[in-house]
């Protein structure tokens, strides 16, 4: 029997687990016909926002990009993009990702299809231009191992080049594959479990994660996972990156 006084989700001062259980709808002016959680945002003490959309039929979202930048990633079903005058049909895996200034409209999807979004405020550099539009598909982007360990593979999404101030990139763990330390580090984390399942350490506190489970990790939240189950664990994660650490 479920008991409806239990969730997997916390909410933490340097971390959070947000599972599908406790989801609550939000109305997003210019955002019709679909259903969208807010996953993290600035409210629980985060600088990124992280939403799942999930589109009706006739689902549209229509906006225009001010001063953050927004990355759309298709986690299931199809959907056609219009960004800045370029059009293209999003499939599962696929992505755009959106600089600030810039109008973009989707639309066309099939019932159902899920979508995942991070936004990040833009920090120019100096010398260095302002992204340009990219349209992605992860089936296309290299896996090498991470730090060596064969069990362990890192997707880059975006590139890595100064330009950008934030990454997406997708880790996926062989079951039994775990970082291979405790990360202790100034970037933040915003991220959803694409498949599998493992156990995530957070602070010292111990979490079972699964497939739609996502997680938010404050800067220097300490962090490490294992894999578990019969599947490989996947997550596409955001983090900030390449701008000067102090204003100081
Ligand atoms: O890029 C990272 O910091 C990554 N290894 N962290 C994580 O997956 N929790
Ligand atoms: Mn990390």
């Amino acid at each position: 029997m479920e008991i409806s006084a239990l969730t997997r989700s916390v909410v933490k001062r340097n971390h959070a687990i947000i599972s599908p259980d406790g989801y609550i709808n939000s109305r997003v002016p210019g955002w019709d016909n679909c259903t969208v959680n807010v996953i993290i945002n600035e409210q629980m003490g985060a600088n990124l926002c992280q939403t799942l959309i999930t589109l009706n039929e006739n689902g549209t979202l229509t906006g225009a990009t001010n001063v953050a930048q927004l990355f759309f990633y298709v986690i299931d079903g199809q959907c056609h993009a219009t960004v800045d005058g370029e059009s293209q049909t999003l499939s599962k895996g696929q992505f755009v990702y959106i600089p600030v200034g810039k109008e973009y409209r989707i639309e066309n999807p099939t019932p159902g299809t899920q979508l995942l979004t991070f936004h990040k405020v833009y920090e120019k550099l100096a010398g260095y231009d302002v992204p340009s539009v990219i349209f992605g598909d992860a089936a296309k982007v290299d896996g090498p191992t991470y730090l060596g360990d064969p069990a362990l593979r890192l997707q880059v999404l975006l590139p890595d080049t100064l330009s950008f101030d934030m990454a997406v990139n997708i880790f996926t763990y062989d079951p039994g594959g775990h970082l291979p330390f405790v990360e202790t580090h100034i970037m933040e984390h915003g991220l959803i479990y694409l498949q599998g399942q493992g156990v995530y350490m957070l602070d010292k506190d111990w979490y079972p994660i699964k497939k739609g489970d996502s997680i938010w990790m404050a800067p220097y939240c300490q962090q490490w996972f294992t894999a578990m189950g019969k599947e490989p664990a996947v997550y596409i994660y955001y983090k900030n990156v390449n701008r000067f650490p102090t204003s100081v």
